[in-house]
């Protein structure tokens, strides 16, 4: 099984974190890593092209040739192989809170800060965009007031006892804001305080380079 992937690259970086949350709590998924250049756009090359015809990362190749994409869709195909330890919730009710949670960090928060950073700074050459730049940064204003509240108990993980997917997605898209020099946290310093205790994990400190 191979996992095409990226360094600091949001949705990579969400598996990377899984499999590093998993690994620490004793579940080694086996893989090997072929790492792509987005910059250099190496993800458009023919070979890649073959393979992952979407050109975007991460996807996981099985050892049948199989593709599978989709950043979530990988996780919980981990899932579903290596069950145990759970990071998706043990009950079909804790597993919906963590999905809904996960799904809105996702598509609230990280494609927001994605949309910011490509139209501002894109390191794979979308041109500036101020307006989008800044359409995506109302955005995620309620989102993120939503998620300062939830973490104004000081909790440490996002889903509340235990390590999730919730947290890997969003210390996934923190990492991508502060790549893109993003200023989003000066009036949550709930999430602020989430953000600087997870990157103290050894799953962090493992991934993580910004
Ligand atoms: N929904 C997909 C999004 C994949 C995606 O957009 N990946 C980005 C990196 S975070 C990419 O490959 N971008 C390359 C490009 O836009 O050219 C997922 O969750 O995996």
């Amino acid at each position: 099984m191979r996992l095409y992937t990226q360094k600091v690259a949001p949705n990579p970086t969400k598996v990377e974190l899984y499999l590093a949350e998993k690994a620490g709590l004793g579940c080694a998924i086996p893989l090997e890593r072929v790492m792509v250049n987005l910059r250099k756009g190496e993800h458009r090359s023919g070979e890649m092209t073959a393979r992952n015809p979407l050109q975007r990362l991460p996807f996981l190749e099985l050892d049948d040739g199989t593709v599978i994409t989709e950043s979530l869709v990988i996780i919980e195909y981990c899932e579903e192989r290596w069950p145990s330890p759970a990071l998706i919730g043990t009950t079909p009710e804790a597993r919906a809170q963590v999905r809904a949670l996960e799904r809105g960090l996702d598509q609230d928060i990280m494609v927001g800060i994605i949309t910011m950073v490509h139209a501002t700074r894109s390191p794979v050459g979308y041109p500036p965009n101020p307006a989008v730049a800044a359409w995506a940064r109302s955005w995620m204003q309620a989102p993120l007031k939503t998620l300062e509240a939830r973490l104004a108990d000081g909790r440490e993980f996002v889903a509340g006892q235990a390590v999730t997917i919730a947290d890997c997605t969003l210390a996934a898209a923190l990492q991508f804001a502060r790549f893109g020099k993003l200023d989003l946290l000066a009036d949550t310093p709930h999430i602020a305080a989430w953000d600087a205790g997870y990157r103290q994990r050894d799953a962090a400190r493992a991934v993580l380079i910004l």
